[in-house]
């Protein structure tokens, strides 16, 4: 591999697609690809990429699926006559807290990967559990209570964890799993993340978890980055040895598979760094180091997020992981479920069924809705905790209300998603000087151009609306980087030359007035909600 021909490949295992980016040494993106679930892989039923169980609570996705996602995309790299010899390292990003449950055995199946078949074929019996609980999933309820009142209570949680307990972190998970499914965890060799189990795929052998996606769990001492004895006694006997090792997410996980090399031409040399969270990863993507940049994330899920030095986690809400690009460093974050998909069913069912005409339902509408405000939470909602699913709409004198007039649906589910933010970011401390605009619905101008209202701060946004799958793309710089020089090297001189990002809003001051005027009212309409 020619020193100044390298390429860098970063994926995103989310919860709708899997997705890669490939930038040259320059840090310039030179190609892009993707796999939607739903679409590209019929055969497995989901919709937004998920199952959701019967009780309304329970939400899972098929592991295989992911594996066959992977089969996928490298088919369409090849057709695209992608030159995989050039790639010198590969990183990825996972949705978070999603679990995979390989059985004994899964191990040599890894091993034994041949070119011949597909990793489909060779790995479809290797799951102790085959649907993979994630991040939508909020079953686990009991076992959240069960965690709490072992370690002393919410805030002793959140002290130890980062985050108080909290149905989707896989702890909470995994124990369900041995209390429900205790032969398929018996029988589990090893218990991985999304993030963990694609880059065991990548590199045919179980790779550690790291830390800032391990903090996700409600099992890690977020501040030495090991397990956490009390938490994992808690969860489920022999869980220790189940999980492997806590790593720095700079770590190299390991060289990539021949399995990989004689299938579509990458190199012995070619590094697979480890793999993170979604979140962390955008945090690196979108190169947020200082206190005061903030990011929001407008993917399936909605999240808001900054790096941060000392961590105070909170037992009312927020999280609190290890900074995927600064083993000292902390990152806080506020996840909003209904997000995207909330969003599109708005859209479908009020306002015309298209981004074009629901951007129009948004013209028509003042900001501020004239006090109309409306809670759309179709799945159990994280931030504000709602677990009971409906419409809530409202008034300007809090008066319930069935319907809205034409196009206020539009405009209400936009404002009260970034109201909630406001409020929910600023009680862990996160308070925008300005915002950097992520996720899918980051492209859309009258969204970002409410959020700078909102927010009453300017709105920025990168080229690439897929900041998980950037920010693999530079951890895999950043990984190969310190492996070279056998040392940490500061993730900033890793992105010096990174493209500058564009201002794409500017708050208008009669309307930050307006949203500041109504939030007493949100606040007390949400609390009739909680
Ligand atoms: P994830 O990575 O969580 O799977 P993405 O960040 O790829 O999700 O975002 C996908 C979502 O982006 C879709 O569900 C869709 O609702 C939303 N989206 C795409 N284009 C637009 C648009 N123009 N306006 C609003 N939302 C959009
Ligand atoms: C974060 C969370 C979601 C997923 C989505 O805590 O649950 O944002 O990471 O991919």
């Amino acid at each position: 591999m020619q020193e100044n021909d390298m390429l860098f490949l970063g994926l995103d295992s989310s919860t709708q697609s899997l997705k890669a980016i490939v930038m040259d040494q320059g840090l310039k993106v030179v190609y892009t690809a993707s796999v939607n679930f739903d679409t590209d892989l019929p055969e497995f039923g989901t919709e937004g990429g998920v199952h959701h169980g019967p009780d309304g609570l329970t939400v899972t996705s098929p592991t295989i699926m992911w594996v066959a996602a992977l089969d996928l995309l490298l088919k369409k790299m090849a057709e695209d006559r992608f030159d995989f010899a050039k790639v010198a390292a590969v990183s990825g990003s996972g949705q978070q807290h999603g679990s995979v449950y390989l059985k004994k055995g899964g191990i040599k199946a890894l091993n034994g990967l041949t070119a011949g078949n597909s990793l489909r074929s060779q790995l479809e019996e290797c799951f102790s559990i085959p649907d993979s609980p994630i991040w939508m999933d909020s079953s686990t309820g009991q076992q959240c209570k069960m965690l709490e009142s072992a370690l002393g209570g919410a805030q002793a949680v959140a002290d130890l964890t980062g985050s108080r307990a909290y149905e989707r972190f896989t702890g909470n998970q995994i124990a369900k799993m041995f209390q429900t499914k205790r032969q398929g965890y018996e029988d589990s060799e090893r218990i991985l993340l999304v993030s963990s189990f694609m880059a065991s795929l990548l590199v045919g052998d179980y790779v550690p978890i790291d830390a800032s996606d391990g903090s996700g769990m409600n099992l890690m001492d977020l501040r030495s980055k090991t397990w956490n004895r009390q938490a994992i006694d808690a969860t489920a006997p022999g869980l220790e040895q189940k999980l492997g090792q806590i790593v720095p997410s700079h770590s190299v996980a390991g060289p990539i598979h021949s399995y990989y090399r004689d299938l579509c031409g990458f190199t012995r040399d070619c590094l697979v760094i480890c793999f993170s969270g979604d979140n962390p990863n955008s945090l690196a993507g979108l190169r947020l180091q200082r206190a005061g940049d903030i990011a929001i994330s407008l993917g399936t899920s909605d999240t808001m997020f900054g790096s941060l030095a000392s961590p105070t986690p909170s037992a009312s809400e927020g999280h609190i992981f290890a900074n995927p690009v600064d083993p000292n460093g902390y990152m806080a974050m506020v996840c909003q479920k209904n997000g995207s998909l909330t969003r599109e069913r708005v859209r479908d069912e009020f306002a015309g069924g298209t981004w074009d005409a629901f951007d129009k339902a948004l013209a028509r509408t003042p900001a501020g809705n004239n006090g109309n405000v409306g809670f759309y939470i179709d799945e159990p909602e994280i931030t504000p905790p709602l677990l009971q699913t409906g419409v809530f709409r409202f008034d300007a004198s809090g008066t319930r209300l069935d319907s809205f007039a034409p196009d206020l649906d539009a405009r209400a589910v936009v404002e009260s998603q970034f109201l909630s933010l406001l409020v929910h970011g600023s009680n862990i401390g996160l308070k925008p000087a300005g915002i950097l605009a992520t996720g899918g619905a980051s492209t859309n101008k009258s969204i970002t151009t409410i959020m700078s209202n909102v927010f009453g701060v300017p709105v920025y946004a990168g080229e690439q609306p897929d900041s998980a799958a950037l920010g693999a793309c530079y951890r895999a710089l950043h990984g190969w980087q310190c492996n070279a020089a056998q040392a940490f090297v500061p993730f900033a001189d890793t992105v010096k030359g990174a493209p500058k990002i564009q201002q794409v809003a500017t708050p208008n001051a009669a309307a930050h007035a307006a949203y500041s005027a109504m939030l007493d009212h949100y606040r007390a309409l949400e609390g009739s909600l909680v």
